[in-house]
């Protein structure tokens, strides 16, 4: 088994434990933290030191991911991912156990499919994503880097969903819609229409 380095502590992380306990095949080094989070553990596995210990800490680790969350924006995970990147950590795909991906499925590297996902046949992922327990991505689907695809979401057959998007929890995307990059579609939407770049869609209210 493979050590892995956990980067952020709070609720993502601990969804990302159960995921990554259940595949056995990894075994969880330690969390990385930010120097003011208070915390020296999480479910058990110890906060081995801050995002500026990165360095030392690649001389003894080589695979690490993303476990901060991503709600409001991307920009954390992405400045993390980028910091892993230039340490030159593996960032791995992680598939529970208790989700499908097809065969013909592609993920890119450090995205999560957690509990009870369907990623679908011909469906392309990008890097540092999340789909997090029981998304949908149906057949043909595109999502980009550093999304997060919530609980439950659906994202329907051909759709496209741009780099750095939330399609949060409950959303259902319509089959071949177009969503543009950097898009916050609310929890419990239904997306009929293509959406473009950088839109807030909260139901019937665009901006
Ligand atoms: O710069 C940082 C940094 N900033 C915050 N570096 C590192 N290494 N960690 C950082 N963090 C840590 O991310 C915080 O100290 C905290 O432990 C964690 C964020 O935890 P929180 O529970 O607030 O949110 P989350 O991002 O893990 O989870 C959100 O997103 C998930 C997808 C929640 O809304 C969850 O409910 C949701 N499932």
């Amino acid at each position: 088994m493979n050590a892995i380095l956990l980067i952020g502590g709070g609720g993502h992380c601990k969804a990302a434990i159960d995921v990554l306990e259940a595949t056995a095949a990894w075994r969880i080094a330690g969390i990385v933290e930010r120097r003011d989070c208070g915390i020296s553990e999480v479910m058990g596995y110890k906060v081995l030191g801050f995002d500026e210990d990165l360095c030392s800490l690649r001389k003894h680790y080589a695979f690490a991911l993303v476990t901060c969350g991503q709600i409001k924006t991307p920009k954390l995970r992405m400045r993390l991912f980028d910091a892993l990147k230039a340490l030159n950590f593996t960032l791995p795909s992680v598939v529970s156990p208790r989700a499908h991906v097809a065969r013909s499925a592609t993920l890119g590297e450090g995205t999560i499919v957690m509990h009870a996902a369907h990623v679908g046949p011909g469906v392309r992922i990008g890097a540092n994503t999340i789909v997090n327990t029981r998304a949908l991505i149906e057949h043909d689907a595109v999502v980009g880097s550093h999304c997060h695809v919530a609980t439950a979401a659906i994202v329907n057959g051909a759709a496209t969903v741009g780099d750095r998007c939330l399609i949060g929890s409950s959303v259902v995307c319509r089959e071949g819609v177009a969503i543009g990059a950097d898009c916050i579609v609310g929890m419990g939407t239904r997306v009929l229409k293509s959406l473009p770049d950088s839109t807030l869609f909260i139901g019937a209210h665009v901006t």
